[in-house]
């Protein structure tokens, strides 16, 4: 089912390979991923397809493949999350107010949050085909006190936010607030939930202020490998329920990912590519 043409910095059937000091995730790559057993590809590259079977025939399918795209598609967009001299990918500048943030012209996506959702790791399974560039992740909430800056050579930069709630920076809405009003080449911003806690109050402040600034942004449902099946599926329903009534700017599919488990990153590269500009689609049903 899964055919990708090889990649000559990978191998294959090789668990682990060396592109710099650090090891890459042997799962970091669709090129691996897609030599596992098609049931477990098939997870990893489109997570909601576990959960499907357990819907009531009754639930429309349609809001959770809205963005489906195909192998190649996915395939182009992982290209872009290797660095190379040509095409550089590394951690840039931290700021703590508006006026420190660097003045980029490239398409721009941030991860925000509350603390402890898992924002650095997501950002760290994103660019897990680079582990030279380091992404700070800690079990204890609070860790990310700036919005740090990763560039993604001339094509797009990601920015990792300082999370909200508990331990937050107590001038967590000074900085990130005026951002997410006036950062002018914020091309996307992904709103992270915990799957397996579902939404928290927190999580609806945060809603209502993405839905106040009005500009695109999209669920990404994380750490779906922590709970049951059953627990994370009425998680999701809640949340779409959510989406569907009293959201205007947000993207009715929620993206499913473990950082962990790399379930999801992948649909999630390619997304990221696809907002910011930086491929052309072939074959999704929406964009
Ligand atoms: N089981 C599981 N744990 C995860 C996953 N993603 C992150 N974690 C764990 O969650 C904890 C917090 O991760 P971070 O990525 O640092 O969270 P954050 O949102 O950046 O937190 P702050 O910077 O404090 O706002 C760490 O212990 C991670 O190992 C996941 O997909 N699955
Ligand atoms: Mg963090």
């Amino acid at each position: 089912m899964f055919r990708l043409r090889l990649c000559p910095w990978l191998r294959p059937g090789i668990g682990v390979c060396k592109v710099s000091r650090q090891s890459v995730h042997k799962l970091a790559s669709l090129q691996v991923a897609t030599t596992l057993p098609p049931k477990k590809a098939q997870s990893l590259l489109y997570p909601f397809s576990e959960l499907e079977g357990y819907l009531d025939s009754s639930v429309d399918r349609t809001p959770f493949q809205l963005f489906h795209p195909g192998l190649e598609d996915m395939e182009k967009a992982e290209k872009l999350f290797y660095s190379t001299p040509a095409h550089k990918i590394d951690y840039y500048i931290s700021a703590e107010r508006m006026d420190h943030v660097p003045a980029l012209k490239q398409p721009e996506v941030c991860f925000i949050g509350r603390s402890n959702v898992g924002k650095s790791s997501l950002i760290k399974a994103l660019f897990s085909l680079t582990p030279e560039v380091e992404v700070r992740v800690s079990k204890n909430p609070g860790h990310t006190k700036k919005m740090n800056f990763f560039r993604v050579g001339k094509a797009f930069t990601i920015v990792d936010m300082p999370g909200y709630g508990h331990r937050a920076p107590k001038d967590f809405v000074d900085m990130v607030e005026p951002y997410l009003y006036g950062r002018k080449n914020l091309a996307r911003t992904f709103l992270l939930v915990d799957g397996s806690v579902g939404l928290q109050r927190a999580d609806m402040i945060a809603l209502e202020m993405c839905e106040e600034i009005r500009r695109p942004y999209v669920i990404v449902v994380t750490k779906i490998d922590k709970c049951g099946q059953g627990t994370l599926l009425t998680n999701l329903m809640n949340l779409q329920d959510l989406v569907k009534r009293q959201t205007t700017s947000c993207f009715p599919q929620p993206i499913l990912v473990s950082s962990m488990h790399f379930w999801g990153i992948y649909l999630l590269r390619c997304f990221v590519a696809h907002v910011t500009g930086s491929i052309k689609l072939t074959n999704t049903s929406q964009s």
